[in-house]
């Protein structure tokens, strides 16, 4: 009822503002040759809030996952020259595509097809003619389904910031993109201080409330754009663009300070405060990743060595 609410409302807006079936977006890519049912869902799909892509044919759909990437696919079996099968080998070699959620669409109403399209990677598969709003709900269910996994892939459980396969995938993006736009950036390696003694002292659940701590508090001072993920055990590392070094600095020193000032956990009834030591390091061109992060590691260490509890650069 809701959904059936919700496409009335996106039905009634369309020379208006569009807002995105509950709260869903995503780009689609619809692939199919029947000009009138294509158009017809395009246009739906648009007013459901989704960016929306689409092909007439495979060697098309081809052209376009390569040129740009896609949330999900709509898939008709039957076109020509080649079937929609054909589309399933190319995705299945490419390993950027084939994990994009895959919906069939076809007036082929055969159990040896729905088996071989499922068999074949693709995630449902709905018979031609279908009613739009059930369509739209599996489309929004997959979608959530992805997205779940996709935070159960690049999220630390314990503290729920992202982890380290987040993190080497980011910063390669983050590079990239200042390769187009030149601008400074920097990242902190933050690792706690005497961190076994608090295991040792209050124990370990102690211990893990502390790492959440500390992750929420850098979370807090940090802003949208930048990004914290949590690199080792007790060791994270955030990444600041359009930052340089000295501002990256002042930045931790600035959460170095509010460590002192206010407990992170409580044991037994008592507030107890922890600190960190910081290398940051700000990238400079042709400066390899993993370079780039020995460098801040290094800087860490030098914070220990000079007896910890401060931010060096
Ligand atoms: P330093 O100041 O030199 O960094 O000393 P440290 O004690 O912090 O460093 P060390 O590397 O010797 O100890 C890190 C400890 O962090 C050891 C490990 O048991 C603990 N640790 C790692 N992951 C977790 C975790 O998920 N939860 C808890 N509670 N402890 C963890
Ligand atoms: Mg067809
Ligand atoms: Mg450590
Ligand atoms: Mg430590």
């Amino acid at each position: 009822i809701i959904l059936q609410r919700q496409l009335q409302v996106s039905d009634q807006k369309e020379q208006g503002a569009r807002t995105p079936l509950m709260g869903q977006t995503g780009k689609l890519l619809v692939v199919d040759d029947d000009d009138v049912l294509r158009s017809f869902l395009v246009r739906r799909f648009e007013l459901d809030g989704y960016i929306v892509h689409e092909s007439d044919s495979v060697a098309k759909a081809k052209q376009k996952l390569r040129e740009d990437t896609y949330d999900l696919i709509l898939l008709d079996l039957m076109m020509h020259p080649q079937s929609g099968y054909e589309l399933f080998d190319y995705l299945k070699e490419d390993p950027t595509l084939k994990w994009i959620p895959l919906i069939v669409l076809s007036a082929r109403n055969d159990v040896h097809d729905k088996v071989r399209c499922l068999m074949l990677g693709a995630n449902d598969y709905v018979t031609k003619p279908f009613q739009y709003d059930e369509l739209a709900a599996r489309i929004f269910s997959l979608l959530s389904r992805t997205k779940n996994f996709e935070q159960l892939a690049f999220r630390d459980p314990l503290t729920g910031i992202f982890n380290r396969r987040y993190f080497d995938h980011q910063i390669e993006q983050e590079l990239q993109r200042i390769a187009r736009y030149p601008a400074p950036i920097s990242i902190a390696f933050i690792d706690i201080d005497r961190f076994k003694h608090i295991n040792d002292t209050y124990g370990h659940a102690i211990g893990d409330l502390v790492l959440q701590g500390l992750a929420h508090l850098l979370q807090q001072q940090l802003r949208s754009t930048d990004f914290l993920a949590r690199f080792g055990g007790e060791e994270f590392i955030a990444v600041m663009p359009n930052t340089t070094g000295e501002q990256a600095a002042r930045i931790m020193e600035g959460v170095l300070q509010l460590t002192h000032r206010q407990p992170i956990a409580q044991y037994e009834g008592q507030p107890f405060s922890i600190t960190f030591s910081c290398g940051v390091a700000e990238w400079t061109k042709g400066l390899p990743t993993a370079h780039w992060i020995a460098l801040a590691d290094e800087t860490m260490y030098r914070a220990k060595q000079q007896g910890r509890d401060r931010v060096l650069i």
